[in-house]
């Protein structure tokens, strides 16, 4: 009987891509799909699990932590924190960087993670998912600092994410493009269902929060505009509104059937320069999306060339349908 092909036979696959010294990062990716199938099970449980609802303690963000956004988090850590493959790891849910501890072995890759996005969906039953990106430790401490993980997106060597949907994915790159896994729960196998995964560059479907629309800035009003005035406005067609309020639900929409998502600089908190966090979000997801043949952008560069300056720094977000995007790097050039 054929079952298809596994993610770990995609991934031992893969490594006959990667240069030879890169053998610890499949074993690596390993993990993580470990980590994202017993996520998916705590996930899935729902209100039987008893992990509904929200703790009283806040993440760094400011943000009320869920009791599943604890639980993943500590899922995450404990199933890749032993391999022998990590320096390091840093988290959306905690405020610092996690170091191996000394009982086990380290390696030469730091992974920095978002274990549950979109959380606050989580309690009305609406899709979620894990964001992953690794990256090499160029030094040789203990205890690399936080400096150690703020590498421009282009350094990534693997991103990926698990969405906890009407099925459970993965979609992960290593930087040969974008390959999606769907989770067979009758055999506890992620299997290979999307080979090969590309953005259509034209789309007639946007995604945003428009009610934070009087805190846009001009070209996004702009292109917002345009896009609800359809047939009777400059664009000469309609187009379509989706909002899930999960990046991950929206970025596999977009990778699906394309369009473009905007979490764009907004003045409703100037201290904030958007509300997607760069390196556990914006970066892995832009990799993905390039890798998909999309475009990544803050709307004022690159997000990938983007050099972060603080393990939970925010950034403007612009991403998806090649085409689509352009337009509206377009109206932020006449800015
Ligand atoms: P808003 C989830 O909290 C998240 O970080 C992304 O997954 C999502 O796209 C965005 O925030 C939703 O933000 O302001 O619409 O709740």
């Amino acid at each position: 009987m054929q079952i298809g092909t596994t993610i770990t036979q995609f991934l031992a696959d893969e490594q006959r891509k990667l240069n030879t010294n890169q053998t610890d990062l499949l074993e690596l990716m390993g993990q993580v799909v470990t980590a994202c199938k017993v996520i998916a099970t705590a996930v899935n449980k729902g209100a039987l699990s008893g992990v509904m609802g929200s703790l009283d303690t806040e993440n760094i963000q400011g943000e009320t932590q869920k009791k599943l956004d604890v639980i993943t988090n500590e899922i995450f850590m404990q199933t890749t924190e032993r391999g022998g493959q990590l320096a390091a790891m840093a988290s959306e849910e905690m405020d610092d960087v996690y170091h191996i501890p000394g009982q086990y072995p380290r390696g030469k890759y730091l992974i920095v993670f978002d274990p549950l996005d979109g959380s606050s969906n989580v309690d009305v039953n609406i899709s979620v998912g894990t964001i992953f990106s690794i990256l090499e430790y160029k030094g040789d401490s203990a205890t690399p600092a936080a400096a150690e993980f703020l590498q421009p997106g282009t350094q990534q060597v693997a991103a990926g994410y698990a969405l906890y949907g009407s099925s459970t994915m993965l979609v992960i790159t290593t930087g040969h493009g974008v390959n999606g896994f769907t989770l067979d729960v009758n055999i506890g196998e992620f299997l290979l269902t999307h080979p090969n995964m590309m953005i259509a560059p034209d789309t007639k479907e946007f995604a945003i929060n428009a009610s934070n629309e009087r805190f846009w800035e001009a070209p996004v009003q702009r292109y917002v505009r345009e896009c609800v005035a359809g047939k009777t406005g400059p664009r000469g067609r309609d187009f379509n509104m989706r909002w899930v309020a999960s990046m991950v639900a929206e970025v596999h929409r977009i990778i699906i059937r394309g369009g473009v998502f905007m979490y764009p600089k907004d003045t409703k908190d100037p201290a904030k320069a958007g509300k997607l966090r760069l390196m556990y979000e914006a970066n892995p997801m832009s990799f993905i999306v390039e890798q998909a043949g999309g475009i990544s952008s803050t709307g004022r560069q690159r997000i990938l060339d983007v050099q972060p300056e603080g393990l939970h720094q925010r950034v403007p977000v612009i991403l998806g349908s090649k085409n689509e995007v352009e337009v509206i790097l377009s109206y932020h050039k006449d800015m």
